[in-house]
C-alpha cells in the first residue's frame, strides 16, 4: 500500500494518474486480485483479509480523488499565472478630441452675428427648384440653373447651392422685421483646387427700416474685424451683381495674411474679398406678400471654408475635407 501511494502522489498527468488507479483499483488490477483470491484462503481468515482490503481499497480511492484535486489546482494556477495582468501599468490615455476647424469657424460665425442680434435658422438641404431659384428671382434661363451648377435629384428637386431658399421659408413664416442668420451645406457641381461640391455657407437677412445699406456696411466690417481679431481692419465694397439683390455689392478686406505688403493670397493686391451683399431686391419681397415699398432690408452670403482659411493660415481649401489626422490635429 505503501508503494501505491507514492506511485499515485508522484502522477502529474491525469492520463497517467487514471492508469495507476487502474493498476491497483481497475478490473484485473492488484487489488481486485487479491480480492478474487480470498476464496483461496481459509474461511477463518476471510472476514479479516477481505476487511483489510476494502481499508486499502478506501484509502487508495481516497488518495487518487486527492491528487486529481491536486493536479488540477497545480494546472489552474499555472493558466492564471499564464495570464496574468499586471494593473499596475499606467493606462494609455484616452485622447483628446477637436471640433473640425470648419465647425469651429462656423461656430465663431453664428456667435457673433448672434451678439449682433440675428437669430439662428436652418433648412432642408435637398430644396425645390422653386424655392433654390425662382423664389430668388433667378430665372428660368438663367446660368445658375445650368446642370453643371447643380446637382438635380429629379426635374423639380436639387441640392440646394445656396442657404437663401430657407431665408425665403423663413420670411413664410415670420413677418417683418426679420434678423436671422443661416448657416449650412451648399452643393454644387465644381471640383478643382478651389471649389468642393460640398462647402458651407452663412447667409443674413435683416428687413427692417434700421438695415439700410450703411447699416449693412456697418454690421458686415465691424463681424471681419472681430472675426479676425483685427480693430483696424480696412474693408471695401465695389459694385456687383446677384439676381436677389440690388444694388449688390462685394466686400473686400485688407489682406489679413500680409496686412497690404502684397502676398500669394491676395494675389498682390492687398485685399481680399470675403462676401457678398445687397439690398434684397423687391421681386424676392413681393411674391411673399410683402410690400417693399414699405420694407427694405440687407441680405448677404460668406463661405465659411474661405474664412477658415483665411483665419487659420490654411492654403489648401482639401486639406478641409481630406480628415488627415496629422492636420486636423493642429485644431485642438
Ligand atoms: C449672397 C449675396 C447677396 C442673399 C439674399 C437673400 C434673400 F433670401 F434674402 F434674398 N439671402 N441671401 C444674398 C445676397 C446672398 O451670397 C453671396
Amino acid at each position: 500500500m505503501d508503494e501505491a501511494l507514492a506511485s499515485l502522489a508522484a502522477v502529474e498527468q491525469p492520463a497517467l494518474l487514471e492508469e495507476t488507479k487502474a493498476r491497483y483499483l481497475g478490473k484485473s488490477g492488484l487489488l481486485t486480485e487479491r480480492l478474487k483470491a480470498l476464496g483461496k484462503l481459509p474461511p477463518a481468515e476471510r472476514p479479516a483479509a477481505g476487511a483489510e482490503i476494502n481499508r486499502v481499497k478506501v484509502a487508495l480511492e481516497a488518495a487518487v480523488q486527492a491528487q486529481r484535486e491536486r493536479i488540477a489546482a497545480r494546472q489552474m494556477e499555472g493558466q492564471l499565472q499564464a495570464q496574468a495582468l499586471d494593473v499596475t501599468l499606467p493606462g494609455r490615455g484616452a485622447g483628446t478630441g477637436g471640433l473640425h476647424p470648419v465647425t469651429r469657424t462656423l461656430q465663431r460665425i453664428q456667435a457673433l452675428f448672434h451678439s449682433l442680434g440675428f437669430d439662428v435658422a436652418d433648412g432642408p438641404e435637398i430644396e425645390t427648384d422653386a424655392y433654390n431659384f425662382t423664389a430668388l428671382n433667378i430665372p428660368e434661363n438663367h446660368p445658375a440653373r445650368a446642370m453643371h451648377d447643380t446637382f438635380y435629384l429629379d426635374p423639380t428637386h436639387v441640392l440646394r447651392t445656396h442657404t437663401s431658399p430657407m431665408q425665403v421659408r423663413y420670411l413664410e413664416a415670420h413677418p417683418p422685421p426679420v434678423k436671422v442668420i443661416v448657416p449650412g451645406r451648399v452643393y454644387r457641381c465644381d471640383s478643382d483646387m478651389t471649389h468642393t461640391p460640398m462647402f458651407h455657407q452663412v447667409e443674413g437677412l435683416w428687413i427692417d427700416p434700421a438695415a439700410t445699406f450703411s447699416s449693412l456696411k456697418g454690421v458686415l466690417i465691424d463681424f471681419m474685424r472681430r472675426f479676425f481679431e483685427q480693430d483696424e481692419l480696412k474693408a471695401r465694397f465695389r459694385p456687383s451683381f446677384f439676381p436677389f439683390t440690388e444694388p449688390s455689392a462685394e466686400m473686400d478686406i485688407g489682406c489679413v495674411i500680409c496686412h497690404g505688403e502684397g502676398c500669394r493670397v491676395c494675389s498682390h493686391t492687398g485685399w481680399l474679398e470675403v462676401l457678398g451683399c445687397g439690398m434684397v431686391h423687391p421681386n424676392v419681397l413681393t411674391p411673399l406678400g410683402i410690400d417693399s415699398e414699405a420694407h427694405v432690408g440687407f441680405a448677404f452670403g460668406l463661405g465659411v471654408e474661405r474664412l477658415a482659411m483665411l483665419r487659420y493660415g490654411v492654403n489648401d481649401l482639401r486639406l478641409f475635407f481630406e480628415n488627415d489626422i496629422r492636420f486636423l490635429k493642429q485644431f485642438r
